[in-house]
């Protein structure tokens, strides 16, 4: 597939060209108000250029599906229809036996707090009831939600990371889909409610907050750790809500986060962990802004931290080089050092360690495909899009070849001409990547959307239908392998299909994204194409869309 002549390459060569521009060039009162939204600049400090922001701002996205035939589209329909009453039967046990609960307990058919009862899988699924036409669940939601009292935390502290994803995020989506200022409002209150977590000495925000007390602390009590994902994930929801708001202090804060991260960590420091640029060591220390160890990885952990860089960028119509210039980068360095080529032919991604590679995949290192997909969709590179592409054949190797259809929350596998990876593998380990090319080291699914997510992409993308029959094999394994009275839960053992054994060995567990973006992915796949087109909004990493249609126009 050949999508012009921009590479990342070229893409790195206009962002200099953009950085020798004088930064008056920047006309029509896009300038930034205050040289403290530092993020609205490049790394250089200097603004993009409106050319070049022009130019990306022309390009589309999604695929021309005008020539789909009657019969592809009778079939994907039918499929829509057919994920949307699985959704129904969800959310179906969810209103009887858990209505306004963090989550179900399908099993025992109560409720469970475990976000501080503030109703996160309600919040978090708002925008899929929207979006499968569900409205009157919609407006009843609505109404629980405007009588929310973020002041009580159900007894529990807030994970800051997981309150902004799913709460923030889904009160955020919500309102830009209905324009019912009682969702804005919310999100308002509700970070205003978590913004104590960045009063630290260098504004890197705690893991943990006490709601009441506004006392943050860590994860591992007493210390002070915590790691990429949690500091890099609040860009994309904050710098919308000052735009919202036209309260800059939001995208501050999160901008702030990577301006210390880079600033503490220099690659050519010798006693800095951090060695290979673009490559971030996972592991942070919040007081000191330094990297604690030195091992770099896309997976859990380090997983959404890249995936907002890529993604503020196009939410800022292009405006946040920083994100870009950091973005392309660390994807050069992710295809040079951070992934590896199996036994079974396949591009996984890994741990990098210094100068090691771990050959150990999760199931969240399958977001990559999609956000690389799009973003070398964007800029024009056909090298990057193809790494996208083999990456997603990988991943989708660990699902095709289990008969649940399902894939492990996490896999080994064996690089080709390393045959000390198989040697230093339990024989258990061995025998399994014998069997499938790789080795179930955590075999279960939790109804993870992540797969689902890069197959949606890539299908939006290219148009190839082979990605949207991908998805339906994985959702029809979901209906045989989670399916249960109440709702769905999770499956222990992959590589075991619960429907030909004629036992379901389950996990019960339906977090709520589950309802927010594994049902979202699935459903969009096969929706028709101009519903949430990647032309006009963006997902957030719990699969919220926010729209482009908000121009930043200077003012926050
Ligand atoms: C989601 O909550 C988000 O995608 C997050 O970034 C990590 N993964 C989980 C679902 O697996």
């Amino acid at each position: 597939m050949k999508f012009g002549l921009i590479s990342l390459a070229v893409l790195g060569l206009l962002c200099a060209s953009a950085q020798s521009d004088s930064s008056s060039s920047f006309k029509n009162g896009l300038l930034p108000r205050s040289p403290t939204l530092g993020g609205i600049l490049n790394r250089e400090g200097r603004a993009a250029s409106p050319e070049r922001v022009g130019a990306l701002r022309q390009r589309r996205m999604q695929y021309d599906f005008t020539e789909e035939t009657p019969e592809e589209r009778h079939v994907r329909l039918d499929r829509a229809d057919a994920i949307r009453r699985g959704f129904a039967h969800a959310w179906d046990g969810y209103k009887q036996y858990a209505y306004g609960a963090d989550e179900i307990d399908v099993v025992n058919k109560v409720p469970k707090t475990t976000r501080n009862g503030w109703g996160a899988t309600l919040v978090d699924a708002l925008d899929t009831l929207w979006i499968m036409g569900m409205e009157d669940e919609f407006w009843k939601a609505r109404d629980f939600v405007a009588k929310l009292d973020f002041g009580k935390d159900g007894g529990q502290l807030t994970k800051v990371f997981e309150t902004n994803i799913r709460y923030i995020g889904g009160l955020l989506s919500a309102y830009e889909l209905s324009n019912d200022k009682v969702f804005l409002q919310k999100a308002v209150e509700l970070t205003d409610v978590i913004m104590p977590a960045f009063n630290t000495p260098l504004g890197l925000p705690w893991q943990m907050l006490n709601v009441t007390t506004g006392v943050g602390s860590s994860e591992t009590p007493g210390k002070t750790s915590t790691n990429l994902a949690e500091i890099g994930t609040f860009q994309m929801e904050f710098y919308r809500l000052s735009q919202h708001t036209k309260n800059s202090t939001y995208h501050e804060a999160a901008q702030n986060v990577i301006t210390v991260m880079l600033n503490k960590n220099k690659v050519n420091d010798p006693s800095s962990n951090y060695s290979i640029p673009g490559m971030y060591p996972m592991d942070i220390d919040m007081v000191s802004g330094k990297f604690t160890s030195r091992a770099a990885y896309w997976g859990g952990g380090g997983d959404s931290f890249y995936e907002y860089l890529a993604k503020t960028w196009i939410l800022s119509d292009f405006m946040l080089e920083r994100n870009i210039d950091m973005w392309s980068e660390s994807i050069q360095s992710l295809k040079r050092y951070g992934v590896a080529e199996s036994t079974s032919g396949h591009l996984f991604p890994g741990f990098v360690d210094g100068t090691k590679f771990y050959p150990y995949a999760d199931t969240f290192t399958n977001f990559i495909p999609g956000t690389l997909g799009l973003i070398s969709k964007i800029v024009g590179s056909d090298s990057y899009f193809e790494l996208a592409e083999n990456l997603l054949e990988a991943g989708y190797s660990v699902f095709d070849r289990m008969p649940s259809s399902l894939g492990a929350e996490a896999i080994k596998f064996v690089r080709k001409n390393v045959p000390s990876d198989y040697l230093l593998m339990k024989s258990s380990s061995q025998s399994m990547v014998d069997q499938y090319g790789f080795s179930l080291e955590r075999p279960y699914y939790l109804l993870r959307p992540e797969l689902i997510e890069s197959l949606f992409y890539m299908y939006r993308l290219t148009g190839k239908t082979i990605y949207a029959d991908r998805v339906w094999k994985i959702w029809q394994g979901i209906q045989r392998n989670c399916r249960v009275p109440g709702g769905y839960v999770g499956t222990a053992n992959v590589a075991v299909d619960d429907s030909a054994s004629g036992t379901m060995d389950i996990i019960n567990s339906t977090e709520s994204f589950f309802f927010a973006e594994t049902f979202l992915y699935l459903y969009l796949t096969f929706a028709d194409q101009s519903v949430i087109s990647l032309d006009e909004w963006v997902f957030t990493t719990e699969a919220h869309p926010l729209s482009r249609k908000y121009v930043f126009d200077g003012t926050f």
